[in-house]
């Protein structure tokens, strides 16, 4: 899995860095401030799980690349702003100090701007995809990124902070700010491989069990690592006070609904009649990641 992911992530990074190109060197601080946070050593998760779905569909996934793309230029845009001072205030991202460190408070929000808008030119510029086919993809992925999806998950994290909240609005919480763009790179793969809707269904379902997955182990490593394993500053939630898998279920807890979330996922995999050994391979690898 590690040298079919890493692959995937090589061609992923090959392309998002010919991507922002400024067209004057008067917008030269915004497009350096912009390329430091996409090409930082990112897992590209979201990007390599959209052309993984494609490819097992039996589309040529690298036709679709900019979309891969411009999926990543949004979960890049959400990580510069939550590191914030006005949000998570974060010191370090992806090994490196976060954008704001870099650049200042307000060049860094103008680059999240930016890659949230490119994301959407990248979709409609796509020369592989038809008008209508265009229109899907933005409903898709401005649905999933929007108030209704991530933003939304986002404002309600900042609500709840210095706040106990029940699992069951943690659950609404990650399902909205970290599910949402693991879920939508599902959905705009197999609607673009046009697959029917019992197949939409089956691997919708299967990337939501993934992105509980993804969050779950996202609280463990926060209180299992270190700035220099997970390329953040580790402990913030506790920091922040924040309610989490962890502290609502304790170490042990998390980790046994980690393994039913990923085993629900494998679940929802038997039912598709495709080789699936990849996103198979994907689960384990969220299950078990370290970073
Ligand atoms: C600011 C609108 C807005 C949204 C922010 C993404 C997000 C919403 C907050 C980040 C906080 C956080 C740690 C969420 C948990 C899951 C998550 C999104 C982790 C970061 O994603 P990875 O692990 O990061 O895929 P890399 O750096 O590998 O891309």
């Amino acid at each position: 899995m590690i040298k079919y992911l890493n692959h995937k992530q090589q061609l992923i990074n090959k392309r998002l860095s010919s991507l922002l190109v400024p067209t004057t060197s008067k917008h030269k601080t915004l497009y350096d401030s912009m390329n430091y946070s996409l090409l930082l050593e990112g897992k590209r998760i979201r990007p390599a799980l959209f052309l993984i779905i494609l490819e097992m569909l039996g589309v040529e996934a690298e036709l679709y690349m900019d979309v891969a793309c411009a999926i990543e230029c949004i979960h890049t845009y959400s990580l510069i702003h939550d590191d914030l001072p006005c949000m998570d205030n974060d010191d370090y991202r992806r090994g490196k100090p976060t954008n704001h460190k870099i650049f200042g408070e307000a060049i860094a929000v103008l680059a999240g701007d930016g890659l949230l808008t490119y994301a959407f030119q990248l979709l409609v510029e796509n020369q592989q995809v038809n008008a209508s086919k265009k229109a899907q993809l933005v409903y898709l992925l401005s649905k999933a990124a929007g108030p209704s999806g991530m933003v939304g998950g986002q404002a309600q994290d900042i609500e709840a902070e210095e706040k106990n909240q029940s699992l069951k609005d943690l659950q609404i919480m990650d399902t909205c700010k970290t599910g949402k763009l693991l879920t939508v790179a599902v959905d705009m793969a197999s609607y673009l491989a046009g697959s029917d809707i019992l197949l939409q269904q089956t691997l919708h379902e299967f990337s939501i069990h993934l992105g509980i997955l993804f969050q779950i182990t996202d609280d463990l490593l926060d209180i299992n690592s270190t700035l220099v394993s997970m390329g953040k500053d580790a402990n913030r939630d506790t920091l922040l006070n924040k309610s989490t898998y962890v502290t609502e279920l304790g170490v042990e807890g998390a980790q046994k609904m980690a393994n039913q979330e990923a085993e629900l996922a494998l679940n929802s995999l038997s039912k598709i009649n495709a080789d699936t050994s990849f996103l198979k391979q994907l689960v384990h690898y969220i299950l078990n990641r370290k970073e």
